[in-house]
């Protein structure tokens, strides 16, 4: 029996050095520990030993115990060691290793174009005004001096929703709206930027959907003049200061007199080339004196005061500030045409 109890105590000692999980661990001391083990099968058949014999075969069996136990221990803390370093080991982060790079966006050319006005002119003084889409018959052409049945409204083919509702063909009614909320009192410096809508076939240079910048100046003495500055210093900032402006005559029926703009080819200097079909001039606005019939119809003493309005389309302007030459570019979102203008930013 002596020699069984050293046995099982040189297997299981040998069985725990070369495991290597807890779980093995624990089998073990299940096996050779536990109720059914064998070390407790040998106790069980003590009975039958003398009473000389007994007390030195249960000192044996508990140091076979205590030494099992303790290999016990020893192996799982051990193992338990291990199991922590292994882990570090695998959730270690190497500082060293390159990045993953970070794909970072950038302003739509157009988004660009129109804050650059926008700055351009509140650094002017003016404030940025807006007015809805949807848009009401009234503002978008009566209240501009378009009555119905002008035949100047032809020149803007719409959308319309109802006899009365439409999609704004212009900002202009902004211009309107803005007067009209002051009830004919106080000078007025607005620019607004925004989508309008036009039953126009999309081509090279035109959309259905595009934006435009309106401007409005009211106050008393507003001059041709204050206009013409006005669009000089715009024209120069935005394309270069060796610039030159023209202002031809053009009909809106908004305006008295009213104008279109052009600036001398960025391209050739004004010399004449493709782009200024050989003018050496390049159309970028439409503009004029406010009617006095506007002026009147939103409440303001056209004897009093007067004023000056623009309307220009920021795309066509970022086309030749950035050599595009089509319009669907700035709408079909191709990353390979947005990616260029990263380098602006
Ligand atoms: C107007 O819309 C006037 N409301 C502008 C104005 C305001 C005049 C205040 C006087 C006083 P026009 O229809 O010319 O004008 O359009 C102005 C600009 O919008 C054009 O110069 C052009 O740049 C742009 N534009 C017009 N139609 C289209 C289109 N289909 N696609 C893209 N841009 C367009």
């Amino acid at each position: 029996m002596q020699e069984r109890l050293k046995e099982l105590q040189q297997e299981a000692i040998q069985k725990i050095e070369q495991s290597s999980s807890l779980k093995e661990l624990n089998d073990i001391r299940v096996a050779y520990l536990g109720k059914k083990g064998p070390i407790t099968e040998v106790l069980r058949g003590m009975g039958k030993l003398s009473a000389e014999e007994r007390p030195v075969m249960g000192a044996l069996a508990n140091e076979v115990r205590e030494a099992i136990a303790t290999t016990l221990e020893a192996k799982q803390k051990d193992l338990e060691e291990a199991a922590v370093l292994e882990k570090l080991a695998s959730e270690s982060i190497d500082v060293t290793l390159p990045g993953r790079p970070v794909k970072v966006g950038n302003h739509h050319p157009l988004t660009r174009i129109i804050e650059e006005i926008e700055d351009l002119f509140i650094g002017m003084g003016y404030q940025v005004a807006e007015g809805p889409e949807v848009e009401q018959d009234y503002y978008n052409f009566e209240a501009l001096n378009l009555p119905k049945g002008h035949p100047a409204r032809d020149m803007q083919d719409s959308f319309y929703i109802t006899e009365e509702i439409l999609l704004r063909t212009h900002t202009s009614p902004v211009q309107a709206r803005t007067m009209e909320k002051n009830q004919g009192k106080g000078p007025i410096k607005i620019i607004c930027p925004g989508k309008v809508y036009r039953r126009d076939n999309d081509d090279a240079t035109h959309s259905h959907q595009f934006m435009q910048i309106e401007g409005l100046v009211v106050g008393e003495n507003i001059r041709m003049s204050d206009l013409k500055g006005t669009l000089e210093v715009f024209a120069k900032k935005m394309f270069g200061e060796d610039r030159e402006i023209r202002l031809r005559p053009s009909f809106f029926p908004f305006t008295e007199p009213s104008v279109e703009m052009d600036i001398s080819c960025m391209i050739c200097g004004g010399h004449g080339c493709n782009v200024c079909k050989k003018t050496g001039w390049i159309e970028i606005l439409g503009a004029g004196m406010v009617h006095p019939n506007v002026l009147e119809m939103a409440g303001y003493d056209s004897k009093k005061y007067t004023g000056f309005a623009f309307g220009m389309g920021p795309e066509r302007i970022a086309m030749l500030k950035y050599g595009v030459d089509d319009i669907r570019h700035f709408y079909t979102n191709d990353v390979r045409f947005l990616k260029q203008f990263s380098k602006h930013e």
